[in-house]
C-alpha cells in the first residue's frame, strides 16, 4: 500500500465579498479593467480570521467528509506564505485545532505553488510505506501583505484555503510530476522581507511587508515554463494531452491560462477557471478549484479521470502533477 489517493476535497473562503467596484472606489482601476486583464470579478477577504483558522477549518471538513478520526492522520503539510507566525508553524496550529495529535506536522512555503509541493511531498512519505494518511493543504491571507493602495498588486489577490486528504493505497494514482525551482529569479515577485536591523547591525535595506510583484517577468515566465513542464510530467506518465480530462492550473490570470492554452494547442475549455469569484488565493488556488469541481459533478472521486494539477509562481517555482482522481 505505498501509492496513495485523494479521499476528499474541501474548502473555507472568507465570507466578507469585495466585487471589482468596490476596489474602484478604493483606486484607480474599474470592472472593465480588471475582467478583461485578469478575468477576476470579486475575491473574498478576511475580516480577521487568521491563516490557521480557515486552514483548521478545512481539516475538520476533510476529517467529516471522509469519516476518519483525527488521530488518523499520521502527516499534516500546510502550505502557505501568509502564516499567522513564523513559529510555531500554521500546521501545529492547525493539528491543535483539529485534534490531530497523531500527526508529523509542518508547513512548506512555495507560494503560488505551495500546494503541488506539498502534494508532492506528502506523496513521498505515503510512498515510503511509513506514513497511511495524509492532509494536505493551501491556505493564504496575501490581503495581510497587499498594500491596498498599489493597483497593480490588491485587485489580483484573494484570500482562502483548501485542501485534500490523501490515504495509502493499493492502485497507482499519483501518475508523475515535475517540480522546479529557479531562485535567480526570486526578486520577481517578493514580500515579508525580514531585514537583520539589531543594535549589532549596520544599516539593512528594507524591502518593506507588501507583495511587490514584476507582472512581466512572471507572466513571460511562466508562458514559456509552465506549458514545457506540462509537457514532460506527461511524457513521464506516457500519456498525451488528449488523455487529460482536465488541467487545474493556479489561478494567476485567466489571460495567462488563455495564452497557456494556444501554446499547447489545446481549447481552454480543457482548464478549470475559477478566478473570477475568488482572484488569486496563491497556495489554496489549486485545493479550492479541486473542492468546487468536485462539488459542481465534473469530476468524482473514483471515477478515474486524470487531472494535470499546475503551480507556478514566487520563488520563482513550477511544478505539473498528473493524477487519477
Ligand atoms: C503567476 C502569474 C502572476 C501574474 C503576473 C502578471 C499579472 C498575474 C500583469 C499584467 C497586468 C495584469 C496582471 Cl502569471 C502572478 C502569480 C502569483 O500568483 C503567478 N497577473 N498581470 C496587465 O494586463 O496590465
Amino acid at each position: 500500500m505505498k501509492n496513495c489517493r485523494i479521499v476528499c476535497a474541501h474548502k473555507y473562503i472568507p465570507e466578507r465579498k469585495i466585487d471589482n467596484d468596490e476596489m474602484s472606489r478604493m483606486v484607480d482601476t474599474s470592472d472593465e479593467w480588471i475582467v478583461s486583464r485578469t478575468g477576476i470579478k470579486e475575491r473574498h477577504i478576511s475580516t480577521g480570521e487568521n491563516t490557521s483558522y480557515m486552514a483548521g477549518e478545512v481539516l475538520k471538513g476533510l476529517i467529516e467528509k471522509s469519516g476518519i478520526s483525527p488521530l488518523d492522520i499520521d502527516l499534516l503539510i500546510v502550505a502557505t506564505i501568509s502564516p499567522d507566525y513564523l513559529t510555531p508553524s500554521t500546521a501545529c496550529l492547525v493539528q491543535h485545532i483539529a485534534g490531530a495529535k497523531n500527526a508529523f506536522a509542518f508547513d512548506i512555503n512555495a507560494a503560488c505553488s505551495g500546494f503541488v509541493y506539498a502534494l508532492s511531498t506528502a506523496e513521498k512519505f505515503i510512498s515510503s510505506g511509513k506514513y497511511k494518511t495524509a492532509a494536505v493543504i493551501g491556505a493564504d491571507i496575501l490581503s495581510k501583505m497587499i498594500d491596498f493602495t498599489d493597483r497593480s498588486t490588491c485587485v489580483l489577490f484573494g484570500d482562502g484555503a483548501g485542501g485534500v486528504l490523501l490515504q495509502a493505497c493499493e492502485e497507482n494514482h499519483y501518475l508523475s510530476e515535475d517540480m522546479n525551482s529557479c531562485g535567480d529569479k526570486a526578486m520577481a515577485l517578493y514580500g515579508g522581507h525580514m531585514p537583520v536591523d539589531t543594535v549589532f547591525s549596520k544599516e539593512q535595506p528594507n524591502m518593506g511587508k507588501y507583495i511587490k510583484m514584476n507582472g512581466r517577468e512572471i507572466f513571460d515566465f511562466t508562458l514559456t515554463e509552465v506549458p514545457e513542464s506540462i509537457k514532460r510530467a506527461l511524457s513521464k506518465a506516457g500519456l498525451d494531452l488528449e488523455d487529460i480530462d482536465y488541467i487545474v492550473p493556479h489561478q494567476a490570470n485567466a489571460r495567462i491560462v488563455n495564452y497557456m492554452a494556444k501554446k499547447l494547442s489545446i481549447d481552454v475549455s480543457r482548464f478549470f477557471i475559477n478566478i473570477d469569484q475568488y482572484g488569486n488565493t496563491t497556495a489554496a488556488s489549486i485545493p479550492i478549484a479541486l473542492s468546487d469541481m468536485l462539488e459542481e459533478g465534473k469530476i468524482e472521486i473514483g471515477s478515474g479521470k486524470k487531472l494535470a494539477l499546475v503551480g507556478f509562481g514566487g520563488g520563482l517555482t513550477w511544478g505539473t502533477v498528473i493524477i487519477k482522481i
